[in-house]
């Protein structure tokens, strides 16, 4: 029998996955500042707020295979408000994924259809289950680096108009060391 090593070269709990089919995506403030209240006039646009790796796992059109993913988040504050995700739900919403907490403190946001919203803790060890009709936001609350691992079907696609046409209702801002969400 080969035994060969993992077909991509990762270290979850160290932020870094890597391998040929490995694409990257990098959010800075410049993306995300008009989603955010009360952004000053003077922010760093070129602020990293978050990383997004994904791993395209065999033929993506083969509906029942999967990515997996890692997103690391940076302990940014806007105007006092946690550094959150765009936020999306699934294009084709029968497709549900899993996050995985792999280090640091946060809060993943959940909105059903109907507007419900309610949201987990995630931190190292954590998972979630996100049915595909849920709109998901991940948000750093914590003082260091958010991790955060996932695994959904390479035909879920990303929706983020449905988003931006229906913002969650809730902000969650950090004041004087205090999570408040409004
Ligand atoms: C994740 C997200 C990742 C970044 O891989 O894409 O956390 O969030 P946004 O895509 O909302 O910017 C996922 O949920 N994939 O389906
Ligand atoms: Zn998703």
């Amino acid at each position: 029998m080969k035994i060969m090593e993992p077909n991509a070269v990762h270290d979850f709990y160290g932020g870094v996955i890597t391998g040929t089919a490995v694409k990257t995506g990098v959010k800075r403030l410049r993306d995300m500042i008009g989603a955010y209240k009360e952004a000053g006039e003077a922010e760093d646009l070129d602020r990293v707020m978050y990383e997004v790796y994904s791993f395209e796992n065999g033929d993506p059109a083969q509906a029942g295979n999967l990515n997996w993913g890692l997103t690391v988040m940076y302990p940014e504050l806007v105007g006092g408000e946690c550094n959150f995700t765009r936020g999306h739900v699934h294009a084709d919403q029968s497709c549900a994924e899993i996050y995985f907490g792999l280090d640091g403190q946060g809060l993943l946001l959940f909105m059903d259809q109907d507007g419900g919203t309610w949201a987990e803790k995630v931190r190292r060890g954590s998972l979630h289950y996100i049915d595909g009709r849920w709109a998901h936001r991940l948000v750093n609350t914590g003082d260091g680096v958010l991790k955060v691992g996932a695994c959904w079907p390479v035909t879920a696609g990303h929706d983020y108009q449905w988003v931006e046409d229906h913002p969650f209702p809730v902000r969650v801002f950090k004041k004087n060391g205090e999570i408040i969400c409004i």
